[in-house]
């Protein structure tokens, strides 16, 4: 494997035919791939110089990133946070954190978890504490209309607790989240593009979760792994209810949708359906699996499905065996070589590509094809695969420029190929002279994710390529033993790629999308109307009891609240709620209670509520955390609890 990785020169176009599928060896390749790495560089003698390297150095391109005091960014980007269970902003090409939606995870800037706004939508234990406070991030992608972002929705997925969130685009806040009934490890999450049926709903009305663990249906500890199955679930994009699933043989890593609303696939590492690395691994070619969204949703009103356990979610048999006849198929399993990672549509509605991983190809699949098979017009399912091309070590993500060109991360190798799907195509059809590689750029180091402006839009328009690299070794000033993870920011408005910027992140991000700034229209101030239990005048301010509940309503107005103190007596149960009027933009308070706990920001005309027990006697200062005025630090209120 070592020597593999290392024979690929960077400008090599793979001969043709060779396949090198890696073998058992694989795992210890992703290790000696690091190490590879680091010897590139010492036989650079200076970080690796990628090709087009120098251009960045000294071109205009490089200068593009380094915007001017005052001036903004032309793109949006939207990160998955990782571990954080957030969504993080980022604005380019300067590549400039903006800011972080917590979504899954307690947030100590906003008191997301702390207010009972932001518990409604976490979900809460009987006794009220949050279900779960850790998440792990991995995709993030918005809602559509015409084959564009329409600045409605973004959704994001926590595969640790099969939770969906979604993010309003509107106030870049998380406003549901919704669980997976019977999935574990829900990885792969895309909307779908229109409805594959009604000609008027030309935007996105589902968001489809693949479930990538197969676990006993329902969950009761069965040992033999053979017999575990997972779950494709489709939720409803408005009401976020969760609409159907499908039983699947296999796995769902990534999740791809089409232009047309027709199709959604997912590829599939474990067709093998095993427990461990070696089976999962041990057969040559898994699949992408083809769902036929329309003839899904008419079994499901046909009432052919079943139920799982407790969940009343209807969930109808997309199994190998019972979708062989084409005719009737709910699903189609592509075959492609094995242990397949990432599965993207390409901006012209014609293909999705699924990366190798442990093959060095991509498999182009046809989508009209795999239509054709499903209305009995295609014969062999593999007459959908139009290309099955070499591009290096490790493929994983494809990204795409909107001029007929595929950007591929290798993991094994540390780069990014450009490759042409038409030439690749052709290459594939017999034509051995044609070259569908275009260029490499060497990466620091190991990408994973990668994505291009507007890429997976009709609108893709080629401009930057930001790739998530998994390790940043050497870039970066060392700060002990957790390295930062390095995205590398790339000009590909050029024939050659050309690297512009590394930026440290905090881990661990993996997918993200970068869009045109116009396309969302933040709102900065909030509508007193969007909270039905908001203070609208100071004069409605005080402490109104209830036995021992106790609701204090209180109003911010800078530099004042509008309660000079309020008072309450131990064993109060007391729910705290809070109306920032300004209404200036910008101008946000915080709310403080030293030793209750409780931390809380309310944007101007935004209400937040805490709910708490006054367990503790005595004066406690309730100050404004959120810096807001000349008379900021004066900013306070006594809460005064009696014995
Ligand atoms: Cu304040």
């Amino acid at each position: 494997m070592k020597d593999d990785s290392k024979s690929t020169p960077a400008t090599e176009t793979p001969a043709a035919g060779r396949r090198r599928f890696i073998g058992s060896a694989a795992l210890a390749g992703l290790t000696l791939g690091v190490a590879a790495c680091a010897d590139k560089k010492s036989e650079g003698g200076a970080a690796a110089p990628a090709a087009g390297g120098s251009a960045a150095a000294s071109g205009h391109a490089a200068d593009a990133i380094h915007l001017k005091p005052g001036e903004l960014d032309t793109y949006y980007g939207l990160w998955s946070g990782g571990h954080t269970g957030d969504m993080r902003v980022l604005g380019l090409p300067s590549g400039r954190e903006i800011t972080r939606i917590p979504c899954f995870v307690p947030d100590a800037l906003v008191g997301w978890g702390i207010t009972n706004e932001s518990k409604a939508v976490m979900g809460t234990k009987p006794d009220g504490s949050l279900r779960y406070t850790v998440a792990d991030t991995h995709h993030t992608h918005a809602s559509y209309k015409d084959g564009n972002y329409d600045g409605r929705y973004a959704w994001i997925n926590d595969k640790i607790n099969a939770r969906v969130a979604r993010i309003r685009l509107d106030y870049f806040v998380c406003d549901k989240i919704t669980d997976l009934p019977n999935v574990q490890g829900f990885h792969g999450i895309f909307p779908d593009k229109r409805d594959p049926v009604d000609e008027k709903i030309n935007y996105t009305t589902r968001v489809f979760c693949g479930g990538e663990f197969a676990i006993p249906l329902p969950n009761a500890g069965i040992e033999d792994a053979s017999k575990y199955r997972s779950l494709f679930t489709c939720v409803d994009a408005e009401s976020m209810d969760v609409r159907w699933q499908v039983l699947i043989d296999g796995n769902c890593d990534l999740v791809a949708t089409s232009y047309d609303g027709k199709l959604a696939a997912t590829n599939q590492y474990n067709t093998e359906m095993g427990a461990h690395y070696e089976d999962m691994m041990s057969a040559e070619r898994d699949a992408c699996l083809f769902f036929n969204v329309a003839r899904i949703e008419a079994a499901v009103k046909a009432g052919k499905f079943k139920t799982i356990g407790d969940s009343k979610v209807p969930v109808v048999d997309g199994t190998r065996e019972s979708n062989k006849d084409p005719k009737t198929a709910l699903t189609a399993y592509v075959s492609v070589p094995k242990n397949p990672h990432g599965v993207n549509a390409s901006p012209d509605g014609k293909y999705f590509i699924c990366a190798g991983k442990l093959s060095p190809t991509a498999t182009v699949i046809e989508l009209s094809k795999v239509l054709d098979w499903f209305d009995g017009k295609q014969e062999k399912l593999d007459g959908a695969i139009v290309a099955e091309v070499e591009l290096g070590l490790g493929p994983l993500h494809t990204a795409f420029d909107g001029r007929g060109n595929a950007y591929t991360t290798l993991f094994l190798d540390s780069q990014v190929v450009k490759w042409n799907v038409d030439k690749a195509i052709a290459f594939h059809k017999g034509d051995k002279t044609v070259k569908y590689v275009v260029d490499r750029l060497d990466l620091h180091y190991q990408p994973g994710h990668l994505n291009a402006t507007q890429s997976e839009t009709m609108a893709a328009d080629g401009k930057y390529l930001a790739v998530g690299c998994k390790f940043s070794k050497d870039r970066f000033l060392p700060v002990g033993p957790l390295h930062p993870e390095n995205e590398q920011f790339i000009d590909i408005s050029g024939e050659k790629m050309v690297l512009l910027a590394d930026h440290p992140v905090r881990g661990e991000p993996h997918d993200f999308i970068i869009f045109k700034r116009d396309l969302v229209k933040p709102k900065q101030v909030y509508t007193l109307d969007e909270f039905p239990n908001a203070v609208k005048d100071p004069k409605e301010s005080g402490v109104f009891r209830k036995g021992n509940k106790v609701e204090v309503r209180l109003t911010s107005q800078a530099p004042a609240f509008s309660l000079r103190e309020f008072k309450l007596k131990k064993g109060d149960i007391v729910t705290l709620t809070l109306t920032n009027l300004d209404k200036v933009e910008d101008l946000t308070h915080g709310f403080a209670i030293p030793k209750y706990n409780v931390n809380f920001i309310v944007n101007p005309q935004e209400t937040a509520s805490v709910t708490f027990v006054a367990d503790k006697p005595g004066v406690f200062w309730c100050y404004c955390t959120h810096f807001c005025h000349a008379l900021h630090l004066e900013m306070r209120t006594r809460m005064i609890v009696e014995a």
